[in-house]
């Protein structure tokens, strides 16, 4: 019998969201054996609590007090309009692809695996690491660069963890990310052959020990919903959305810089940096101003998209050689 004591900060997931977050009556089997298997399902007296429990009725429920540290400087998307506007290719190469992710992705049992230039390699269920890493709520804005913007409310921990727990050697240099491709689970793959599945992409590991650099595993006080990426995607604040690599299976250590999905298709209009910078127009379109999604106002956009403060750093040596931020 699991007693649970309501915490302040623990949104009730009935109030806050619709059927369409649960796990299906599969995941939720799947998701509570992998738990008790592994020991982690929480009970009172432990003294720390877990970032998962298995809820009264069998869902997973995340732990997750707000960080007050990252503040918007606007309004919080609805949950409604950022579960139902969403870029995962792997379901389609438009924007309605919430219902097939829902129905076609299972995303527990998940292994995840950290391999290449590191001491410490592993393969570990999703849930069992993101109890190992604990989990937050952070307040970011996205940008994506089609220039629209959302703000999610996150869940997650800091990225600099996993880089720790990998215990990166000298001459890694590059985090390399992939998305599962198994095309039974995502009907884009197969119905789309011409892309370069899976989805990639790349950071440096000095990038994701920044302290924004985020490893998302829910949003809206649950576990990330199938659309936007379970169950678990990146979101760096300051680049544009497609580096937000969703539904990761591996994080490879790397000497060499990885070539991303979108900039294997199109290198001139998907750089490597990917850094939000309203100076830097798209070939195609502006970037000087972007479309807020649920009020539909035009408002300007910020170099690093406001996260200037945190990241400016990183780059200090090509603003100083004068080179663009983005490719
Ligand atoms: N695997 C995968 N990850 C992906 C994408 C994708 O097509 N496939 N799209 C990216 C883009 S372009 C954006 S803007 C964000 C969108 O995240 P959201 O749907 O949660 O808003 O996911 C990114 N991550
Ligand atoms: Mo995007």
């Amino acid at each position: 019998m699991l007693i649970r004591t309501k915490k302040r900060w623990q949104i009730n997931e009935r109030e806050a969201t619709p059927e369409g977050a649960y796990l299906n009556r599969r995941q939720i089997m799947a998701g509570g054996a992998a738990l008790a298997g592994a020991g982690l399902t929480a009970g009172p007296g432990q003294a720390q609590q877990m970032a998962l429990e298995t809820g009264p009725d069998g869902g997973l429920i995340l732990n997750a007090a707000r960080n007050e540290k990252y503040v918007l400087d606007r309004p919080m998307t609805p949950e409604a309009i950022n579960t139902t506007y969403n870029n995962f290719y792997e379901y389609g190469s438009h924007k309605q692809i919430s219902a097939a992710a829902e129905r076609e992705l299972i995303p527990r049992p998940w292994e995840v695996t950290i391999d290449g230039l590191v001491d410490n390699p592993i393969t570990m269920d999703v849930d069992e690491l993101i109890n190992k890493m604990g989990v937050e709520e952070r307040l970011y804005r996205l940008r994506c660069v089609e220039a629209w913007s959302m703000t999610v409310p996150w869940i997650g921990f800091a990225m600099s963890k996993l880089v720790d727990l990998a215990q990166p050697q000298n001459d890694a240099r590059f985090i390399r990310m992939e998305t599962f491709s198994d095309g039974s689970m995502a009907s884009g793959v197969g119905s789309q052959p011409w892309y370069p599945w899976p989805y990639v992409e790349g950071v440096t590991v000095e990038e994701a020990r920044n302290e924004l650099a985020f490893m998302v595993v829910g949003a809206y006080g649950k576990i990330v919903p199938n659309q936007m990426g379970a169950p678990i995607r990146l979101h760096m604040p300051w680049k544009f959305g497609f580096k937000a690599i969703k539904s990761i299976v591996r994080f490879s250590f790397v000497s060499e810089r990885p070539i991303g999905f979108w900039e294997e298709i199109q290198a001139k209009e998907y750089g490597f940096w990917a850094n939000v910078n309203p100076k830097f127009d798209h070939p195609r379109w502006t970037q000087a101003t972007e479309r807020v999604l649920h009020t539909d106002e035009r408002v300007p956009t910020l170099l690093y998209n406001g996260y200037g403060e945190e990241v400016a750093g990183l780059y200090a040596d090509k603003e100083k050689l004068g080179r663009v931020l983005y490719m």
